[in-house]
């Protein structure tokens, strides 16, 4: 059975005014549905077809590029639709899990947001930065180049991310030009950390 792309779970302007609405309809209408056309293709008629994302990403080393980029990318959009939503904010509440998990493993909410930020502000060219959950289920944030991300075997930093941003131009040239530290604080105040906190809970 093929991937899907799937549909996003709001309308394209309804991250406005901190993603526009044009920017999420070339993103998601091209960019998306492209990496996931082009991952079917690569594994059509492979030993592949049928296996699940997280399977072919685990030993993606072994597959060739077009797996390795597209396989990523159609993973790493479906995640960053759902950690985002018109009634994000920027801050989780103070009740779940993963409020404390940040304040623990992290040293709480600002040095989080610091990490992250750098993290994303700083990886040089395309790619994502991440909060993730190790194998001990501790959080710990990193960055990955392309559409590369943690559940890879290639990764320098393994582990299941709950949120990602994603870097390339193509998801903020349009509203921010160069100015990709606006959109990271932009990105920041959509956060949806109701899915962000599920999927700490199914990650730990
Ligand atoms: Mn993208």
């Amino acid at each position: 059975m093929a991937f899907q792309l799937p549909d996003l779970p709001y309308a394209f302007d309804a991250l406005e005014p901190h993603i526009d609405a044009r920017t999420m309809e070339i993103h998601h209408g091209k960019h998306h549905a492209g990496y996931t056309k082009k991952l079917n293709a690569a594994i059509e008629g492979t030993d592949l077809a049928g296996q699940s994302i997280e399977a072919i990403l685990a030993n993606v080393s072994q597959h060739g590029a077009g797996v390795r980029n597209n396989g990523g990318g159609f993973y790493n959009h479906r995640l960053f639709w759902s950690v985002m939503s018109p009634s994000g904010s920027a801050a989780p509440a103070a009740g779940l899990e993963i409020a404390a998990a940040i304040d623990a493993d992290l040293g709480g909410l600002d040095a989080f947001k610091d990490a992250f930020t750098k993290a994303a502000a700083t990886r040089f060219g395309s790619g994502w930065a991440w909060l993730c959950v190790n194998a001990e289920g501790k959080l710990f944030v990193t960055s990955t180049p392309n559409q590369d991300n943690p559940l890879m075997d290639v990764a320098e930093e393994k582990g299941t991310p709950i949120l990602g941003v994603d870097v390339w131009e193509h998801a903020y040239y349009l509203n921010y030009q160069n100015r990709r530290p606006d959109y990271i604080q932009a990105f920041m105040q959509v956060v949806n950390w109701d899915e962000v906190n599920k999927l700490y809970l199914a990650a730990k």
